[in-house]
Parts: C-alpha cells; sequence; structure tokens
C-alpha cells in the first residue's frame, strides 16, 4: 500500500461507539484476548473481523490438503483445564475443518460470538493525542472509539500473488491457497498449475493430483519436507493427554520452539556416522517436525545441518523415480529448517503419478501467463486452473495495510520504511496503547502459535490491568528500547542458520521491495518470556508510562 496515497490525519468527526478496548481479528489470539479483557478484566470490547466467522488464518486457508504442522494436543488453547478437558482431536495434526470446528466451540462455549462484528475489515486506526483514544474507521464507515487497540491479525494473513504479466488474460480459473472459496474447486478432469512448493504448495500438490486430469508444479525453489504420518489418534493417546495436560503444557513452555516435544541434548558431530543415520531414520519414521529435535546444533552448526540436508537429500532420491525430477526436488540451496520446514503427506511420491509434472522454473523462469496458460523461458503449459501457493507479505503485511496513525499522524508504514521496529513484538514508539499480538520481534512464526498466542495475550491483559489498576493511562517503547530490541532480535537470528536462507519470508524476501530484516525473535520462546517477564518486574523497564 502507498503510504502517500493515504490520508495522515483522522476522517471528520463522525459519532464513534466508545470501548475499552478494540480487537482487530478473530482467530486464535482475537479469541483468547477477547476473552481475557471482557471476562477477566471486565472491559467494554469489540472484536472487529473481516471474514465471515472465526478462525483467522484458518478461516481463509482452506485450501486441499490444509493441515498444521504441529501435532493437535499442542495446537490447542491451554489456558482453561475444562477445555482441554472437554475437546477431543481426531487426528495425529489437525486438519483444517477440523481446526475451525475448535475455535467455533471455544467462540460458542466462552460466548464470545456476542462481542464480535463479523464481515467488517477495519480500513484506519488513528491514535488521538488529546484524546489518548485510538480512532478505527472500517470499510463501510463505521466508527470507533477505544482507549487500547490490539491488533490480531495474524502473521500470515495477508496473500502474496506475484505479478505475473498476463494474468488478467489467462481464460481459465485462478485461486490463492490463502482466499480459498468456500465451496472449494472442482479439478476433476483439468489440467492444473500449481505456483509454489512451500509448506503449502507440498501440502496441496497430492491432493490435487488425485482428481486433476495433470498436475504441473513449477517449482521455483526446492525444498525439505519431513513425512508428517497423520494418522487417527488412539483412545490410549487422547485418555493420555488428557490426564498430563500440565506435563505437556510444561514440555511445550520449556522448548525453544513451544512444541509438545524435546530437543535431544546431543551433537550431531558427536554421533558416528552409523549412530546419526539410525537416528535420522528413526525420527523420519517418526514424521513431522520433531525431525528438526534430533540433535541440537541443528539449526547452528552448518556442519550438523549438513548431515541433516544430506539425509532429506538421499531419501528424496529414493522416493522419487525418475532421476532428473529427483535432481530437481533434491537440489536445495539452502540449510536444512533455514525456511520453515514443511511436513508432508505423500508429497514426494507424488511426482512418481503418471500425472504430475515437475517444472523447475528457477532453470526456465516464468515469462508471463497466456490466455491457455504458463510461459516460461523454454515452453507453454497449457492450463484449466492455475493454483498459487505463493505465500504471504509476512508479518508486517496485514499491519501495514490496516492504515495505522500513531501519534502526530505518524503512519506505520513510514515508521517501518526500512523493516519492523518494536518493542518485545509488543508495542511500536510513536504508538501508545497499541499491541500487537505475535507481532514481528517476538517468537511468533518461530514458535508453536497458541503458546506464543497465549504469553502475548496473557502478558498484555496483565499489563492493561497494571495501567488501569495505577491510574496510567498510555503506555508505549522508549524510541532506544526499541532500537536495543532490533538489534537483539538481529543477534538471535544471526546466532543460527536462520538468515542462510536468502529468499525466506522469515527474511521478508519473497515480497518484491520489502524491506530484508529478520522478523520474528529467534532467540527461544522460554529466554523471550523470561526476557517479557523480566521487564514487567523492573517496572515496565524500556516503556513510558505515564498518566
Ligand atoms: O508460502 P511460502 P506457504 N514464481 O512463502 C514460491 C505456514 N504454513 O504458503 O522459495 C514462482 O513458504 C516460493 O518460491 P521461493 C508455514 O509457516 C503452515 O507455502 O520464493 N514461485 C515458495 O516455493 C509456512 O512457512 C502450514 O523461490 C514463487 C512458495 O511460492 C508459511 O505458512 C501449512 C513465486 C511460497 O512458499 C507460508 O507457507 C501451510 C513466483 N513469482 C503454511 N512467488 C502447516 O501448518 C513465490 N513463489 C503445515
Amino acid at each position: 500500500m502507498s503510504d502517500h496515497a493515504t490520508p495522515t490525519l483522522a476522517p471528520v468527526a463522525a459519532p464513534a461507539t466508545e470501548l475499552d478496548a478494540l480487537i482487530v481479528g478473530a482467530g486464535f489470539s482475537g479469541l483468547y484476548q477477547l476473552l481475557s479483557l471482557r471476562d477477566r478484566l471486565g472491559l467494554s470490547v469489540q472484536v472487529l473481523e473481516a471474514g465471515d466467522g472465526v478462525g483467522g488464518t484458518w478461516y481463509w486457508n482452506r485450501y486441499p490438503g490444509a493441515r498444521c504442522d504441529s501435532e493437535s494436543h499442542s495446537y490447542m488453547f491451554y489456558f482453561s483445564e475444562e477445555l482441554l478437558q472437554e475437546w477431543e482431536w481426531s487426528e495425529r495434526y489437525p486438519g483444517q475443518a477440523e481446526i475451525m470446528r475448535y475455535l467455533n466451540h471455544v467462540a460458542d462455549r466462552f460466548d464470545l460470538r456476542r462481542s464480535i462484528r463479523f464481515g467488517t475489515r477495519v480500513s484506519a486506526a488513528h491514535y488521538d493525542d488529546a484524546a489518548n483514544r485510538w480512532r478505527v474507521t472500517t470499510e463501510s464507515g463505521q466508527v470507533w472509539s477505544a482507549r487500547y487497540l490490539i491488533t490480531a491479525v495474524g502473521c500470515l494473513s495477508t496473500a502474496n500473488v506475484p505479478d505475473i504479466a498476463g494474468l488478467n488474460d489467462f481464460k481459465g480459473d485462478w485461486y490463492h491457497t490463502g482466499q480459498w472459496p468456500h465451496e472449494g474447486v472442482d479439478f476433476t478432469g483439468k489440467r492444473v498449475g500449481l505456483v509454489g512448493t512451500g509448506s503449502t504448495g507440498i501440502q496441496a500438490a497430492p491432493v490435487i493430483a488425485e482428481t486433476a486430469a495433470h498436475l504441473t508444479v513449477f517449482q521455483r525453489t526446492a525444498n525439505y519436507s519431513m513425512p508428517a504420518h497423520n494418522a487417527p489418534l488412539t483412545d490410549e493417546f487422547k485418555r493420555y493427554m488428557k490426564a498430563h495436560t500440565a506435563e505437556i503444557r510444561g514440555v511445550m513452555h520449556s522448548s525453544p520452539n513451544g512444541h509438545s516435544f524435546s530437543i535431544r541434548p546431543r551433537l550431531a558431530l558427536d554421533s558416528s556416522p552409523e549412530e546419526r543415520q539410525a537416528l535420522y531414520e528413526a525420527a523420519w519414521r517418526k514424521g513431522g517436525l520433531e525431525f528438526r529435535a534430533t540433535f541440537q546444533d541443528l539449526l547452528v552448526s552448518k556442519a550438523a545441518n549438513d548431515t541433516a540436508a544430506e539425509f532429506i537429500r538421499a531419501k528424496i532420491r529414493s522416493i522419487v523415480k525418475d532421476p532428473a525430477t529427483a535432481a530437481v526436488l533434491s537440489d536445495i540451496d539452502h540449510p536444512f529448517a533455514a525456511k520453515r520446514p514443511p511436513i508432508d503427506t505423500h508429497y514426494f511420491e507424488t511426482y512418481n503419478r503418471d500425472n504430475v509434472t515437475l517444472v523447475d522454473v528457477r532453470a526456465a523462469p516464468i515469462v508471463c501467463a497466456t490466455p491457455e496458460g504458463i510461459r516460461t523461458t523454454e515452453r507453454d503449459y497449457p492450463l484449466d486452473i492455475l493454483v498459487f501457493a505463493t505465500g504471504f507479505d509476512a508479518m508486517t503485511g496485514p499491519l501495514m495495510k490496516m492504515n495505522i496513525h500513531g501519534r502526530d499522524g505518524l503512519a506505520l508504514n513510514e515508521a517501518w520504511h526500512a523493516g519492523p521496529r518494536s518493542y518485545l513484538g509488543l508495542q511500536v514508539a510513536g504508538f501508545p496503547n497499541l499491541f500487537t499480538i505475535t507481532g514481528p520481534g517476538s517468537p511468533s512464526v518461530l514458535c508453536n502459535m497458541p503458546v506464543a498466542i497465549e504469553q502475548h495475550v496473557d502478558w498484555i491483559t496483565d499489563c492493561i490491568a497494571h495501567l488501569r489498576e495505577n491510574g496510567i493511562e498510555r503506555i508505549e517503547p522508549r524510541p532506544e528500547a526499541a532500537d536495543q530490541w532490533v538489534d537483539k532480535v538481529n543477534e538471535a537470528a544471526n546466532a543460527t542458520l536462520l538468515p542462510q536462507a536468502s529468499h525466506s519470508w522469515y527474511l521478508g524476501a519473497n515480497v518484491p521491495g520489502k524491506p530484508r530484516v529478520f522478523m520474528p525473535y529467534a532467540g527461544g520462546m522460554p529466554r523471550y518470556r523470561a526476557i517479557c517477564n523480566e521487564v514487567v518486574a523492573k517496572g515496565y523497564e524500556g516503556f513510558v508510562l505515564s498518566r
């Protein structure tokens, strides 16, 4: 969005609905934040949600094969033991539809819907210094005024559709996976093109291939993927989970990524090649992101990482029968897990089907779309349907789109023109009483999301309670505290191999023109939690609290 095209002053006064807090978004974070502020603190709260239902990212991402890569018993709220006891997941990894059922259950159980306005997209938010209130406008012209503005907009909610010349002339239908039609898409008998081989493309390809006449996958960057080995949960596991919620929470809170498994305290290069192979084999058979936890040094030592990377490349070569296809799929240019590693169900096996073709668009880039399909520098691919699994303008995209203006009309887009600058990923200097749940600079996407969300919501709730109990009108970070935090975020990333995936969305490198800044905090959730707690213990160190 062009910053210059947007007004910097609040629109002419219109009657506003007065609130204590306004929350934008009704996914995991918006729902829990609503519950916390409305029912625990007793505030007047409104949630505005662009979708017609709860669910956030899961409301929009209905593409074929959409499934979470956190195990279901860890992909849920842990704030309520009753909720933990009454909900039962059916599979090891929850599918999109089941996650939607869960979040709808949460909304009903806590009577949240009455405080959510659906189908309502925020078009602007302006901070009024004199009144110390946020004035929030929606696309349909409603106006709200709130003391606290809390964004719960998710990190992966702004679809990134590549700017491909001629796309408007394509005679077939095209879709982005993050804006999938609710009625679904029928691929039966169709020639389908799929652009993108991140977590989404890797999940979608096997499912699309089942019904399409032909699936052509356009791969720009080859990717690692581990088998998910998704399966129905046994009754024994369901009983175990309910009997051990405190223990599971303990593991999730002590692991850097917030998952329900621990990283093994051993080094890859301390093991013999045979031992390493056996451990990787066992992890491969077990499946899922836990593969990454086989050794503790996989994300900090390139030599250690190479052993895992080569194991997976060898797996790809052993699964994919056509050697030329296997070579393109295993020609991976970044360390293992430096980009978010997908987990899959028969992804590499899909290339053994007669109706699936892989196109290497690094070797022969896409030139344009034509009325009939996609043209690369080598040839034309006739298509009926084009699917873009091309990811998101991650983390900053949804915030920048909201047209947020802080003190003296300062636009967030202006404040972040060289990349996001926040304090703890929670607040931005110059934007008093604005809180960003899982904002850039927090662990967010490097953590199992519900764990990151619960920590942020609890921190924000405690903070607002503190402000109210002490007659404090506003809170915002000191600019120098935000600068120091940005340095810490960079240091944490540079201590890992993560920045070595130079085209990853963690760096904003997937969106043309976006500043390259490593956005999430890579120091691990337990360390981050401790820092946030210490900041509070020191009287909200780094923040300005004013009356
Ligand atoms: O998006 P991505 P995603 N021409 O950005 C390619 C979460 N998630 O939607 O790498 C050709 O990772 C791009 O190529 P390259 C998870 O955190 C979780 O897959 O830029 N190709 C890449 O291959 C994940 O990381 C789950 O060279 C183009 C792909 O599109 C995040 O969401 C499931 C292109 C985009 O990959 C995002 O995943 C799904 C172009 N112009 C998602 N532009 C689970 O929980 C982009 N690409 C399991």
